[in-house]
């Protein structure tokens, strides 16, 4: 499986590079979905996909593709390296962009050293992997497998009011191919592990065999403004507090659980947000994960329950509207041990893992079989800008995804 070696030099560069544009005044690198900062990110991608001589098109849904096809393969199902390139909001510099920086480097790389693969080799930025202005994440996948339909998705209404399908078509990237017009033959997804565990073992590649569940909601809690100085607390029908209280349940209900769930109470506003006001409203976000689907259901029972009871006790209004929901995932053995023969071959130690985190794989999964690998990242942190891999595992990483496809296109 092992043969060449990918250009490092090329690969951090645009790493680098790519990491420097979108950064707002304070310095944040911020390139949401669909913005103008995320326009100049997609347009210094394209311009990589261009000067690499590959096909470029771009679906109805903005996901942009770079597509090899090497020997006049024709219509071949391609074997699909991808990832995304939008970020959340403070973000570090490798999460989505390595995975797709590397997957242009991977076919760069084999048509330098004169491969002529059996099928075409494309790579993919899928649009929104993050979710953070429009909801759910993971959409631009998740529309190219069919499981959201394209004209919701276009019609979408983001955290700032805009439409998204506006917004595509404004910067650009409101496509014509259909999504889901390459049906991939197979799907590798490379990705920093964006967690402790690589890190903590010393291993430098993670082979990802699994992905686990995702449950978004926006939960609105309804109650009466009243005068912070007068208002007897037994009087209070306080919307603040009833969402004090769901956080602290979360958080008791995951830590007393010793199973791998967890809950995030991420976004949270009050209405009229005044010291002295006690709060009519309270809205905020639940972010609930489990690799077990059965845990999962449990956990989103028992906060339905959870927030029955609470109206009922703080005379308050509940009403929780689901934004996204996801399935753990199982990746294809047959990938998963090309992943791991890969990496011992280079005589790296590697790692079979679950991922924490979403990503498009968990969508492309659906359609094609899938795998991924990781890399360590520093302190575990991720969706932080001092978010840090290492040169060294970066470009190891690399050199296992390219020795993944070589062998995926010459098979
Ligand atoms: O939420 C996630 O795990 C992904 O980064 N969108
Ligand atoms: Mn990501
Ligand atoms: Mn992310
Ligand atoms: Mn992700």
């Amino acid at each position: 499986m092992t043969g060449p070696s990918i250009d490092a030099a090329r690969l951090l560069g645009r790493i680098r590079t790519l990491g420097e544009i979108g950064r707002d005044s304070d310095g944040r690198l911020v390139r949401l979905a669909a913005s103008d900062t995320e326009k100049l990110g997609r347009d210094q991608f394209v311009a990589w996909i261009r000067d690499a001589g590959l096909e470029v098109a771009v679906d109805r849904i903005g996901n942009i593709f770079g597509i090899w096809k090497a020997g006049g393969v024709a219509d071949e199902a391609p074997i699909l390296i991808g990832s995304h390139i939008d970020t959340v909001i403070g973000a570090g510099i490798y999460d989505g962009c390595y995975g797709t920086l590397s997957g242009l480097e991977v076919i760069e790389t084999l048509k330098a050293e004169g491969l002529t693969p059996s099928r075409p080799i494309a790579v993919a930025a899928f649009t929104n992997e993050e979710g953070v202005r429009y909801a759910p994440d993971m959409m631009g996948s998740l529309v190219y497998v069919g499981g959201l339909d394209i004209d919701s998705a276009l019609a979408t209404i983001g955290t700032d009011g805009t439409i998204l399908g506006r917004e595509l078509e404004r910067i650009g990237y409101a496509g014509e191919h259909r999504p889901g017009f390459l049906k991939p033959h197979a799907y590798i997804e490379l990705h920093i592990e964006q967690g402790p565990v690589l890190e903590r073992e010393g291993i430098p590649v993670g082979v990802v065999e699994d992905l686990q569940g995702i449950s978004w909601q926006r939960v609105t809690i309804t109650g009466d403004a009243n005068h912070a100085g007068t208002t007897p607390i037994s009087m209070r029908r306080d919307a603040g507090h009833a969402a004090a209280r769901v956080v602290t349940f979360l958080r008791e209900r995951a830590k007393a659980s010793n199973t791998p769930t967890v809950a995030t109470v991420g976004c949270m506003s009050f209405e009229p947000n005044a010291i002295n006001v006690i709060p009519s409203r309270a809205i905020f976000t639940v972010d609930l994960r489990d690799p077990d689907e059965d845990r999962l259901r449990e956990e989103e029972a028992a906060l339905a329950n959870f927030l029955e009871s609470l109206s009922t006790e703080e005379q308050v209004g509940i009403s929780a509207e689901r934004l996204a929901r996801f399935e753990p995932v199982k990746f294809d053995q047959s990938i998963v041990r090309l992943v791991e023969k890969a990496a011992r071959e280079r005589g790296l130690a590697c790692r079979r893992m679950t991922s924490g985190a979403g990503h498009d794989a968990q969508m492309i999964a659906r359609i094609a079989p899938s795998a991924m690998i990781f890399v360590p990242s520093a302190g575990g942190i991720s969706h932080n800008p001092k978010e840090f891999t290492a040169d060294e595992d970066l470009v190891a990483g690399a050199n296992v995804l390219l020795d993944v496809v070589r062998r995926l296109a010459t098979e």
